[in-house]
């Protein structure tokens, strides 16, 4: 009976440890520690041995009970930690929202430079764009500014040959419209162009423009005004007003800057507007005819307004941004407030 114990025990201890499930160690359960079990029938045979076999058979069924036991111990809290896994797995929550991953966005000036467009574009502007590159003619001499005009100063002109330089307006692109269609015309030119500055709170040496062009018959000055005063209430806010100051540029006559109204004091004067009440946005007025005659317009049938604004000044102003240097440092801690 001893060697019929120690197999019964060698093979309860290798049944637990193949039980791949809590069903079938329950079954192996029941076979060896079970009431009617394996080790239980080997305990009540006892009674059939010699008084002498006895002590020595109980002895051997009792050690082996305890292995059986251990046995079976270990390979329940081996099914157990196996479940866990299948348990977690089975309760995951696939509707739980996802981690949040960092999100980039465009740049202020982007973000500004795309309303500006979709202002001008819903009042039927086309979008025209054109090298920053350019010949000095396009740049000047076709815009009514004679070589010895100031604006030509080398100080504030990248040139690259005598007669090609870096756009310091986007200007060049509107002639070069006007010089391969006829009126009407209605075009704004987005693009960066570059001065010969060193960069302060309010200069940059590469910064972005719009400009817009409108010729046809009957252009006028109120046209201007109209269009010019839809911008700024679209951009700006319906409550701010507008006023038009006279101002000098080579390539306009009459020409002028346009003011908003303080947003901060509405007009009463502050800091910000330096005690005026007023905020200036851009640069306008008619078409010279000088100009008209470089591109080959009839100066007596037609008229026409212009306009230039610097993009970088129109979102410090939108969100109170005193120092124009900021838009180029990546700083993230600037970039991620729009
Ligand atoms: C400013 C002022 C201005 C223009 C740009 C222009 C273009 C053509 C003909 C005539 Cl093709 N004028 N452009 C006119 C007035 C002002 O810009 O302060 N820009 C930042």
């Amino acid at each position: 009976m001893i060697e019929e114990v120690a197999e019964a025990k060698q093979q309860a201890v290798k049944e637990f440890a193949s039980a791949s499930c809590a069903e079938e160690l329950e079954r192996f359960r029941i076979k060896y520690l079970g009431k009617r079990g394996l080790l239980a029938m080997f305990l009540k045979s006892i009674g059939k041995l010699s008084t002498e076999e006895r002590p020595g058979a109980g002895k051997v069924i009792n050690d082996a009970k305890v292995s059986v036991q251990q046995a079976f111990d270990e390979a329940k809290e081996r099914i157990a930690v196996a479940n866990q896994g299948e348990v977690a797995a089975s309760s995951f929550d696939w509707t739980l929202p996802s981690y949040s991953f960092a999100r980039g966005h465009l740049h202020p000036c982007t973000q500004v430079m795309d309303d500006v467009i979709d202002i001008f574009v819903e009042m039927g502007f086309k979008v025209e764009t054109g090298p920053e590159v350019e010949l000095d003619y396009y740049n000047f001499g076709a815009l009514n500014t004679p070589k010895e005009h100031p604006a030509r100063d080398l100080h504030d002109t990248f040139y690259i040959s005598d007669d090609v330089l870096l756009r310091t307006h986007t200007s060049p692109v509107q002639i070069r419209v006007m010089e391969s269609v006829k009126p009407p015309v209605q075009v704004i030119s987005p693009g960066v162009a570059y001065r010969r500055d060193a960069a302060d709170p309010t200069h940059l040496p590469m910064f972005t423009q719009v400009e817009g062009l409108m010729v046809d018959e009957g252009v006028t000055f109120s046209n201007l005004k109209a269009v010019l005063g839809e911008f700024a209430r679209q951009m700006f806010g319906e409550e701010r007003k507008t006023r038009f100051r006279p101002h000098y540029f080579p390539f306009t006559e009459p020409s002028a800057e346009m003011d908003i109204s303080c947003g901060i004091c509405s007009g009463k004067g502050c800091r910000s507007c330096k005690g005026t009440g007023w905020l200036e946005i851009l640069g306008c007025g008619m078409v010279h005819p000088n100009v008209f005659d470089n591109v080959g317009y009839n100066r007596e049938k037609y008229t026409g307004f212009a306009f230039g604004m610097g993009i970088e000044r129109i979102a410090m102003l939108k969100y109170g941004i005193d120092d124009i240097r900021l838009f180029v440092e990546n700083d993230l801690r600037f970039l991620k407030q729009f």
